[in-house]
């Protein structure tokens, strides 16, 4: 079983990567962000919960996002392997996810960072912004925090799976296809 996490900033390209990814290697794709943002549309109390944090560029907590991947993997046994975007973002959530995966007996296959500087960053997400409708796409100073909860609470997990000797980073910038090669080379040689 193949599991993949893809890790980086806001506005990396993890779902963009992801998408690319999944139809390649036949995994089924867990993006915490877009079932937060699913759950907001059908207006669950989840949703209004998860809203108040994503609204302010801050992480929802760890029970919320823990709970929802769990129900998630649990209702797709059929799954070949799973790719994780935007999950774990914090220690207790890597430590579940350990947890969650030794019960589906297996573990994380691979760890791909893609490696962004700040200003790309902001410059992708305002004009991702513009065209998306996301309200904390649109205003610098949210998307300054989510960088803010980036640094404090999910890049020390760089530092967890790379002594794991899991973690391998790739540079995000460039063409979309040119960092897909780049990901595709690691997990091929694994
Ligand atoms: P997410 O939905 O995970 O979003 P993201 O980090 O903003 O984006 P991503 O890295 O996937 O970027 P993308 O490919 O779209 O999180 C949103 C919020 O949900 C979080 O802030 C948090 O509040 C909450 N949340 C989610 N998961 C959580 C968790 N586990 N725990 C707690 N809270 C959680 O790319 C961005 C843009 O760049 C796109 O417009 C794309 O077209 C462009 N792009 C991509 N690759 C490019 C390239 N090579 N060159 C130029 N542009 C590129």
């Amino acid at each position: 079983m193949l599991n993949l996490i893809i890790f980086g900033p806001p506005g990396a390209g993890k779902g963009t990567q992801s998408e690319k990814l999944l139809s390649k290697y036949q995994l089924q794709h867990i993006s915490t962000g877009d079932l937060l943002r699913a759950e907001r549309s059908a207006g669950t109390e989840l949703g209004n919960q998860a809203n108040e944090y994503i609204s302010k560029g801050e992480l929802v907590p760890d029970t919320v996002v823990i709970g929802m991947v769990k129900n998630f993997m649990l209702s797709h046994p059929e799954a070949g392997g799973f790719i994780f975007d935007g999950f774990p973002r914090t220690t207790p959530q890597a430590d579940a996810l350990d947890v969650m995966l030794k019960e589906f007996q297996t573990g994380i296959s691979i760890v791909l960072g893609l490696e962004v500087d700040e200003d790309e960053l902001v410059k992708r997400l305002l004009l991702r912004g513009q065209s998306s409708g996301r309200a904390d796409d649109q205003d610098e100073s949210t998307i300054r925090n989510r960088f803010q909860e980036y640094q404090n609470k999910t890049l020390p997990l760089q530092g967890y799976y790379q002594s794991q000797g899991k973690y391998h980073g790739v540079n995000g910038i460039g063409e979309v296809e040119d960092i897909f090669g780049a990901l595709c080379a690691h997990i091929d040689s694994l």
